[in-house]
């Protein structure tokens, strides 16, 4: 899906601001007909951004149920040759839209974008009432998988609750843009450069372009940074040839303009254009070959987390993390545990950033995160069955579809911490990879949990790379970093031994309270983050299996209330304002010397 524009033959207006909003604390919104009447006693709301945390209101901030927005937008006359789309960037969790009371679009899901022609249902030059209600609640057929229950209070009140497996905070809202954009009646629909390759001082761009009407006038222009034509092509597919190519590589990208456009003689009828780069992903011998040489992923797993907004969009935020990843000399991170923005994307693709691309599929499994101990089983008719499957595939399909064109993403992670122990997660997970594989050429990664033993992932077989979540001396071995250390060293061994993939380590690190200083170090304090990280590294670097390494997390973050959480997940390097702990200082010493194209 295309990210929406202004170009020559495309209009937008962003409604990103303040909209009227209420929390539907009593189930009222449909019986009263919200969407049709309009809100009443409505409160103000932030346009990206969750909406948990910006009331006093306890209420809201844990309300399992629908909350409502609504904007009043005049559209302008001269739109009324075109076709009017509204696209919301992401809502949290399940999204109806309606335009002037007539219900345009349904879609059930957190974290990709969703869009709906509403070019018949607007009225031109008159005020036209947007109503978005967003649902927060989760079951084992969404992503991420959850359960709503209702909880007996003592005095045998009925409140509706939520239980989640994963580890963040389940923060609710629209958390990205909401557009309303035109496109001419014949369009260009989608752009697909899913390849490209180079030989020598050539490079070669694979394109498709679709258009809504069968069109025979597609042509495709490449220009440079500055602004030069590079190379062009006629026809709806095809390749463009390069000259004097530049790479887009981790650390030093090089973005060229694609632009595709639908012309009828001289008339341009639709444009579009794209940031792309040229650069090629393989696995070999072991490695994973950006540019046919090896690339050692360091960096972290992140989270869409701050403040304040939660999960809304912030670009100052973003910003400030793409210069704080460059600072510690990090070359990659993890869009743990769910698709990003795909602002966050594009700053991926300027910055040389690589990105390992997450589908929201965390918390397959039978306890809560930190998960110990013998766990239930989960993929059974009445958990993850073959409507989850279904629903995966289909996320699965989005995020390709969506993510597909961006140069920094190098690998599709397809879920974190499955079940992967029980039988039935390997047809499970033999049915996803094989749709997946259709799709796109890029290396499939799965994220394990540190429960599944070497030899007993019924999953890993199936994919390219291997993630590992690891807390020895963390959440086993307790504040015994050298036992810790040396359990590591035999599970990574026998993890290869046993699977013969290149890994990842995808998650290690622990819980530290900024300003916490022990000499001797123990848990908690800034000193036990780095020991545990350095002797961590300790054992990666005797390993040349090991092709990366992401600390969790990058910043502490919000995760629901529990005895092991205080005020959220404190394993970041960085606070969550974003300020460095000690670790941060070691890791942008330790990986400076590591080269972006790394060879141990
Ligand atoms: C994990 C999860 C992550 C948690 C982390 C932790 O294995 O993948 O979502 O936040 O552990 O801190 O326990």
């Amino acid at each position: 899906m295309l990210y929406p524009k202004i170009t020559q033959t495309r209009n937008l207006i962003n409604l990103c601001g303040i909209w009227n909003f209420k929390g539907d604390f009593n189930e009222e919104g449909y019986k009263e007909e919200w969407f049709k009447n309009g809100l009443k006693d409505y409160d103000f709301m932030p346009v990206p951004s969750s909406y948990n945390d910006i009331t006093t209101d306890g209420r809201l901030r844990d309300i399992v149920g629908d909350v409502w927005y609504q904007k009043d937008i005049i559209v302008p006359n001269n739109w009324n040759e075109d076709k009017i789309f509204i696209r919301v960037g992401s809502a949290s969790h399940n999204s109806k839209i309606w335009i002037n009371g007539n219900l345009v679009k349904e879609y059930v899901g957190g974290f990709l974008p969703f869009e709906a022609d509403i070019t018949d249902y607007v009225k031109y030059g008159e005020e036209n009432r947007i109503i978005i209600c967003v649902n927060n609640e989760l079951s084992w057929q969404t992503f991420p998988p959850g359960e709503v229950y209702y909880f007996e209070d003592a005095d045998g009140n009925k409140i509706k609750k939520q239980k989640q497996q994963h580890d963040f905070f389940n923060y609710g809202g629209i958390h990205r843009p909401v557009y309303i954009y035109t496109r001419p009646k014949v369009h260009i629909e989608d752009v697909s450069v899913k390849t490209t390759d180079f030989k020598g001082e050539k490079g070669y761009i694979n394109y498709e372009v679709f258009t809504n009407e069968d069109c025979n006038n597609i042509e495709v222009e490449i220009y440079d940074e500055e602004n030069n034509l590079k190379g062009k092509s006629k026809g709806k597919e095809g390749t463009v040839q390069v000259d004097g190519v530049k790479l887009w590589e981790p650390g030093n990208p090089y973005l060229y303009k694609f632009v595709a456009n639908i012309k009828n003689e001289d008339e341009l009828i639709d444009t579009y254009n794209l940031n792309i780069g040229i650069r090629t992903v393989k696995i070999e011998s072991g490695q994973l070959l950006i540019n046919n040489k090896p690339f050692y992923f360091k960096g972290f797993g992140k989270h869409e987390d701050m403040d304040i907004k939660g999960k809304g969009l912030d670009d100052a935020v973003n910003i400030r993390d793409f210069n704080l990843l460059k600072w510690t000399n990090a070359n990659s991170f993890r869009t743990s545990h769910y698709p990003y923005s795909e602002e966050i994307l594009d700053l991926a693709d300027k910055y040389g950033i690589v990105v390992i691309d997450e589908v929201p599929a965390v918390g397959m499994l039978g306890q809560a995160v930190p998960a110990v101990g013998e766990l239930d089983g989960v993929f059974r008719e009445d958990k993850i069955n073959g409507d989850t499957l279904k629903e995966h595939i289909r996320i699965t399909k989005e995020l390709i579809a969506r993510d597909k064109n961006h140069p920094s993403v190098v690998m599709w992670s397809l879920a974190n911490e499955a079940s992967v122990m029980e039988p039935r997660a390997g047809e499970y997970f033999k049915e996803l990879v094989e749709e997946t594989r259709k799709l796109d050429d890029r290396p499939l990664m799965n994220v394990n949990i540190m429960l599944a033993e070497p030899g007993k992932c019924h999953v890993s077989k199936y994919f390219d790379v291997i993630g590992l979540n690891l807390y020895f001396g963390w959440y086993s071995e307790r504040g015994d970093i050298a036992s810790g250390a040396k359990r590591l060293l035999q599970w990574l061994e026998d993890w290869h031994e046993k699977e013969g993939k290149p890994i990842v380590m995808t998650e290690y690190g622990c819980d530290t309270i900024a300003g916490l200083h022990k000499q001797p170090s123990i848990m908690f304090s800034e000193e036990f983050q780095v020991e545990f990280l350095k002797e961590y590294h300790r054992v990666y670097d005797k390993l040349p299996f090991v092709i990366g390494e992401q600390v969790w997390n990058f910043a502490d973050f919000m995760t629901g209330q529990d005895i092991v959480r205080i005020d959220g997940n404190k394993k970041g390097v960085f606070t969550r304002q974003r300020q460095p702990k000690m670790a941060a200082h070691y890791l942008k010493e330790r990986w400076e010397k590591i080269s972006n194209h790394f060879t141990k």
